[in-house]
């Protein structure tokens, strides 16, 4: 499979991937989310010639600025939310359970989808310009992606109920306050944190490193969570709010909920 969302390279045992999809802030559409799969499901999934991967998005303003929203109108009007909600949960457990390390490297907004893709990496390193959310009640649904049970585990119950409660941004330095990113720096030294890190992994057993992740994420392996969430995504993509939300994106205006 060639990919045409994702930018990847190679360079001293390290895989970078770039989302590169600029102009939409690198919103993540059903195409980049495959490639997503085939990279962490196939493609990588029993190589060892690498250390680990670098995950970040294509220019200076996002990581990823959520699903594309343009995209999952359609959403409303297939009544598949819960089963993209199960689909995006399948492929972030992949990177989540990944045999190798992986950082994200955020360098902008980290919304919705964004968010969520960067809780399920290993380790999360942000530019002091990068931004978190889960805005999804400004579209009138919630997230989808774990955001509900990720959130929970890296800031704490009270915090990620306000987060994802008020659709609030938080900047770098607070995520860092609050232990969503290990490390908040001026954007030139940013990757090389990510660099740095991951050449101290690499001096370790891989198999040690492989076994380690597996035990952490066990501490948090709650799938009655995910499925909640995903069938109360599903649920809230069944509203006249969600279409209210989505189209007052698109048409740039604020949304005029009803409860419907
Ligand atoms: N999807 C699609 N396009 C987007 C997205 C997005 N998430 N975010 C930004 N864009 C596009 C904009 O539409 C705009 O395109 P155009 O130039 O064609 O009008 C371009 O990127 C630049 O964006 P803005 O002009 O809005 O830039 P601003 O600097 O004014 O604002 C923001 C930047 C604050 C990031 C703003 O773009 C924004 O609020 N974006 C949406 C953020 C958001 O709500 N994210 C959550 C999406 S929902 C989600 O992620 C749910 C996950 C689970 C889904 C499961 C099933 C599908």
């Amino acid at each position: 499979m060639s990919y045409e969302n994702l930018l990847i390279e190679h360079t001293d045992g390290i895989v970078r991937i770039t989302i590169n999809r600029p102009k939409a802030l690198n919103a993540l559409n059903q195409q980049t989310l495959g490639e997503l799969e085939h990279f962490f499901g196939t493609d990588y999934a029993d190589r060892t010639d690498f250390s680990g991967v670098i995950l970040t998005g294509a220019g200076d303003r996002a990581f990823v600025a959520g699903a594309d929203i343009k995209e999952f109108v359609a959403v409303a009007e297939r009544g598949d939310g819960q089963q993209m909600a199960e689909r995006g949960h399948e492929i972030f457990f992949l990177i989540e359970n990944f045999h190798r390390p992986v950082v994200a490297l955020i360098n902008g907004f980290a919304l919705g989808g964004g968010c969520e893709l960067a809780m399920a990496c290993h380790l999360r390193i942000a530019t002091e310009n990068a931004r978190f959310g889960q805005p999804e009640v400004n579209l009138g649904i919630i997230p989808g992606y774990g955001g509900t049970q990720r959130l929970n585990q890296y800031i704490g119950k009270g915090k990620a109920m306000e987060l994802i409660l008020t659709g609030n941004m938080i900047d770098a330095r607070e995520a860092e306050r609050l232990g969503l990113v290990n490390y908040t720096l001026p954007h030139g030294q940013a990757e090389e944190k990510a660099v740095e890190l991951l050449s101290t992994i690499a001096t370790k057993g891989p198999i040690a490193i492989q076994e380690s992740i597996r035990a952490v994420n066990s501490f948090y392996d709650h799938p009655g969570g995910y499925a909640a969430e995903a069938e109360a995504f599903g649920r809230a993509t069944k509203t006249a709010d969600f279409r209210e939300g989505a189209s007052a994106f698109v048409e740039k205006r604020q949304a005029d909920f009803r409860g419907e």
